[in-house]
C-alpha cells in the first residue's frame, strides 16, 4: 500500500512520507486515544442488493470483468468458492485521484471458477456506524464460519479517534449476507488487512497489517484475554500491542496483506512484501500459528507490468489448490484500480510451495458456446502481441496480433455444449490472408480454415470503373470484421484450440464463438408421422444435394425444368422408395456454369463445357421443425455446396381409404417439380420465393393404401426451402393420413 512512494517527485515524496508517518502512528495511536469513541449502541442492518447477477463468464484473468475488484479473500462455503474482495472505484471529486479509494464490499460465488455470480453489495461504508463517513477506506476484507455464523472482518478508517484503521467485523447467517456490522471495531486490532485462521487446535487467531497475530475469543469479536503483549518503539514513543509480529525477524518491507492457513501439517503465513521495488508474494512456515515462522521464498514474484500492490488468498477446493491475487489489467496506467485473478498452487513434497507465474489465461474452463478472450492465450509463438481494444473503455479489454506463421493457443474450451455447430470470430487484418483453428497444437487437426478477403477488387485492366462494384465491395483492410465460418471438424470434451496465421501479413484477432445451429430436423422417428395440424408434411427423406451449377433462377422455364427433372442423376430416381442412410450414385453430364456465376464478368469458361460428374449420396429421413423444409439448411449440414444444387425428396403416404378431390398445394425456392404415384402433378416454375400454397394441382385422389409423392427442388443462388400440403375441395388442409417413410 505505500508503493506511491515509488515514481514520484521529491516534494511529492515527502508528503508521501509524512502520510506514510501519520498512518502507522495514526494506526498505532488508535488504541492509546481510543477514549474518546462514541460508542453507538445500536446494531444496524446493512442494505443488501439481494439481486444476484451472473457476470458474464470470466473463464480468463481476470475474472470479474465489469468492475475493478483487489485483495481478494476466497473462502469455501457448502462446496462453493466465495470471493470477498475489496471493491476499488475511480475517485469522487474531492477525493485524491491517485490513490486507493474503496466504499463498499460485492461478495461473488463460483461453482466452477469460470462462472461468477455477483451477490451485490454487503457492506458500505457509511452505514457501518464506527467508520468515519466518505472516508472509501474499506480495504482488503476476509470472511470465516464458525459454528453456522458468518463472520466479516473489514479494515476501515474510524470516525472516533485520530485517523489510522481499525477492524470491524459483520455477522450475518449466510456467506452472502446479510451482514450485521458490530458497532464497534475489534478492540486491539489496529491496522490494516485483517484474516482469521481457525487452526486445528480450536482456536481462531487473527492476523493483520505488518503480521501481527493474536487469538479471538470464541465469539469471534474480540480478543481473547489471554493473548500476550510486547512494547513496540515508534520513533521514539513506546506503545504497548497485543499479540506477536510473526514477521519481526522474516524479510518483511512494507509486509501487509498475511494471509495463513494450514496444510500438510504445517501453518502457512503468507505476506506480500517490497523485495526490491515492488510487493511479491513470500511465505513462511511453522508448527505453530503464532510462529515463529521460518521465511521459505517466494510464492510469486513482482508484477511484470509495475503494479505496485499484490495481495492473495489460497484455497483448497476440489482437491485442487489455487491462488487468488490481483493485477491491474483492466487500468494499466493506474495501479489502485485492480481486478482479481486466479492460478493454479502446487506444493512439494516436503511441504514448501511452487513459486506461481502469472498469466492471462487463468483456471476456468470456457464453454465453447460463450465468447472466449482468446487474446488472454495460454502460450504462444515469438512475436504474438496484445493491446487493449479501446483505451478509453475500463473493461473493454484486449486483442492478440499474430505474426504471419505465427500461432497462439488457448487451453481448456469444452465442446460437450456444442452439437451441431459453427463459429463466429473478430478479427482484423491489413490484408487478404488465410488462417486455421485448430485443435491442439500448431500442427493439430483443422476445425475451421478461413480465407479472409479485405481488399477490395482490382478494378480490371481497360474496364470502365463500375460504381456498383465498388458498393458492394468495401475496402475492409484494418477493420473489426466478424467472420461466421462452417466447421470441418468439430472437437469434443474439453481440448485446446490454437490459431495459426497461414497468411503473408499480421492477424489481430479478439474473441472467438461457436454457436448451435438452430435445430432444422429432427431424425425420423420409426413411427408413422401424420401431417401437421394445418396438413403440411413435414416428414420427407431428402436425398443430399446434387450438384447442378446455375447462373441465377431466371433460367428455370418450363423448358429448362422438364428437361433437367427428367434427366437420370442416379438410378431408380422415379421408382425407389429410399431408406434412411441408402447410397445412391450418382453420375451424369453436367454444363460449366455460365458466365456470372461464381465468376467475375469478364471470365469466360474455357475448354470443354460438359463434364460427367460422379457423387455418392446419402438418404436422410428427417422431420422438420418447421412446416416448410429448410433445404438450404439441409444442405449446410449434409451437402458440399448450398448453391447451384438439386435436391430430391421422397415421402410415403398412406390412406385408410381413398380420399378423393384433393389437390396438391405447394411453395417452393426455387422452381420445383412434384409427381404424386409416378405422374406428374405440379411444376412451379421461375425464379420463386417460398410462399404457403403457391401453386396448388389438379385434382387428384389418394388411394386407400400407400401412395408416394416425390418432389425434386433447384436452387441457384437462394435459399432453398419448400411446403406441401393437400387441400380438400373447400380449401381445407387434408390431415387423415399417415406418413410412413421412417428412420
Ligand atoms: O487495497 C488496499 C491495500 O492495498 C490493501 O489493504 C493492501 O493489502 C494492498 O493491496
Amino acid at each position: 500500500m505505500l508503493h506511491r512512494l515509488c515514481c514520484m517527485s521529491h516534494s511529492t515524496i515527502l508528503r508521501a512520507r509524512t502520510m506514510y508517518i501519520s498512518f502507522f502512528f495514526h494506526t498505532f495511536a488508535y488504541d492509546i486515544f481510543n477514549n474518546n469513541l462514541q460508542i453507538i449502541n445500536m446494531k444496524q442492518t446493512l442494505t443488501v442488493l439481494m439481486l444476484a447477477v451472473p457476470l458474464l463468464a470470466t473463464a480468463q484473468n481476470p475474472v470479474i470483468r465489469d468492475q475493478f475488484s483487489a485483495d481478494p479473500t476466497a473462502r469455501v462455503f457448502n462446496n462453493k468458492v466465495y470471493l470477498y474482495p475489496s471493491h476499488d472505484i475511480m475517485p469522487p471529486a474531492g477525493q485524491r485521484q491517485d490513490w486507493f479509494c474503496m466504499e463498499d464490499y460485492h461478495v461473488f460465488s463460483s461453482e466452477n471458477l469460470t462462472d461468477w455470480t455477483d451477490h451485490g453489495m454487503i457492506v458500505t461504508q457509511n452505514k457501518v456506524p464506527w467508520v468515519r463517513k466518505d472516508s472509501y477506506s474499506m480495504w482488503a476484507p476476509d470472511c470465516v464460519e464458525r459454528n453456522g455464523k458468518y463472520y466479516f472482518y473489514f479494515p476501515s478508517a474510524p470516525a472516533a479517534g485520530r485517523g489510522g484503521f481499525a477492524v470491524g467485523v459483520a455477522i450475518a447467517d449466510r456467506p452472502e449476507g446479510p451482514f450485521i456490522p458490530e458497532p464497534e471495531p475489534i478492540k486491539g486490532v489496529n491496522g490494516i488487512d485483517p484474516c482469521v485462521l481457525q487452526a486445528s487446535d480450536g482456536n481462531a487467531y487473527i492476523f493483520w497489517g505488518n503480521g501481527r497475530c493474536a487469538k479471538l475469543k470464541p465469539n469471534m469479536k474480540e480478543l481473547a484475554d489471554d493473548n500476550p503483549k510486547e512494547t513496540v518503539k515508534w520513533g521514539n514513543r513506546e506503545m504497548e500491542m497485543i499479540g506477536v509480529s510473526c514477521l519481526k525477524d522474516l524479510p518483511n518491507r512494507q509486509a501487509e496483506g498475511p494471509f495463513a492457513f494450514e496444510a500438510n501439517g504445517w501453518y502457512y503465513l503468507t505476506y506480500p512484501y517490497v523485495r526490491e521495488n515492488t510487493e511479491v508474494l513470500g511465505y513462511a512456515m511453522s508448527k505453530n500459528p503464532m510462529g515463529p515462522y521460518e521465511y521459505k521464498g517466494l510464492i510469486m514474484a513482482e508484477h511484470p507490468n509495475g503494479c505496485w500492490t499484490n495481495h492473495h488468498s489460497i484455497i483448497n477446493y476440489k482437491g485442487q489448490w489455487y491462488l487468488f491475487y490481483h493485477t491491474n489489467f483492466f487500468s494499466p496506467s493506474d495501479d489502485k484500480r485492480r481486478s482479481v485473478c486466479i492460478e493454479k498452487l502446487y506444493f512439494n513434497a516436503d511441504g514448501t510451495i511452487q513459486e506461481v507465474k502469472e498469466t492471462m489465461r487463468g483456471v476456468g474452463i470456457n464453454k465453447a458456446t460463450e465468447k472466449i478472450e482468446i487474446d488472454r492465450y495460454s502460450a504462444a509463438s515469438q512475436g504474438v502481441t496484445t493491446a487493449h481494444v479501446d483505451t478509453t473503455i475500463a473493461f473493454s479489454g484486449d486483442y492478440a496480433t499474430i505474426p504471419s506463421k505465427g500461432w497462439l493457443q488457448y487451453n481448456d474450451v469444452d465442446f460437450s455444449c456444442l452439437a451441431d455447430g459453427y463459429m463466429q470470430i473478430s478479427v482484423k487484418a491489413s490484408d487478404d490472408t488465410e488462417f486455421c483453428i485448430r485443435e491442439k497444437s500448431a500442427k493439430g487437426k483443422v476445425i475451421a480454415r478461413i480465407k479472409l478477403a479485405v481488399r477490395p477488387p482490382e478494378p480490371t485492366p481497360g474496364a470502365a470503373a463500375n460504381p456498383m462494384m465498388s458498393r458492394f465491395r468495401r475496402d475492409q483492410r484494418n477493420q473489426w470484421l466478424t467472420q461466421t465460418v462452417t466447421l470441418d471438424y468439430q472437437p469434443s470434451g474439453v481440448t485446446d484450440l490454437v490459431i495459426t496465421n497461414e497468411g503473408a501479413g499480421e492477424l489481430s484477432v479478439d474473441w472467438v464463438l461457436f454457436k448451435n445451429r438452430p435445430k432444422y430436423f429432427k431424425p425420423a422417428t420409426a413411427a408413422p408421422a401424420t401431417p401437421d395440424s394445418e396438413g403440411f408434411i413435414r416428414r420427407w427423406t431428402l436425398l443430399e444435394p446434387i450438384d447442378k451449377p446455375n447462373s441465377g433462377n431466371t433460367v428455370f422455364t418450363d423448358t429448362y425444368l422438364r428437361e433437367h427433372f427428367n434427366r437420370e442423376y442416379f438410378k431408380g430416381q422415379q421408382t425407389i422408395l429410399p431408406k434412411d442412410g441408402q447410397k445412391v450414385k450418382a453420375v451424369f453430364q453436367q454444363e460449366q456454369a455460365p458466365a456470372g456465376f461464381g465468376r467475375g464478368a469478364q471470365q469466360q469458361v474455357e475448354g470443354p463445357q460438359v463434364k460427367t460428374v460422379k457423387q455418392t449420396l446419402t438418404w436422410h429421413a428427417l422431420d422438420s421443425e418447421n412446416f416448410n423444409v429448410k433445404l438450404f439448411r439441409f444442405a449446410e449440414k449434409y451437402g458440399e455446396k448450398v448453391y447451384g444444387v438439386l435436391f430430391w425428396g421422397v415421402t410415403i403416404i398412406d390412406c385408410d381409404e381413398d380420399i378423393e378431390n384433393v389437390r396438391l398445394a405447394v411453395g417452393s425456392n426455387s422452381a420445383s417439380m412434384w409427381w404424386l404415384n409416378g405422374e406428374e402433378v405440379l411444376l412451379l416454375s421461375g425464379d420463386r420465393r417460398m410462399v404457403k400454397d403457391d401453386a396448388v394441382s389438379h385434382r387428384l385422389t389418394l388411394k386407400k393404401g400407400r401412395n408416394v409423392l416425390r418432389g425434386a427442388i433447384i436452387n441457384g443462388p437462394g435459399m432453398s426451402d419448400f411446403c406441401v400440403r393437400f387441400l380438400d375441395e373447400k380449401g381445407n388442409p387434408v390431415t387423415n393420413y399417415k406418413i410412413l417413410n421412417s428412420k
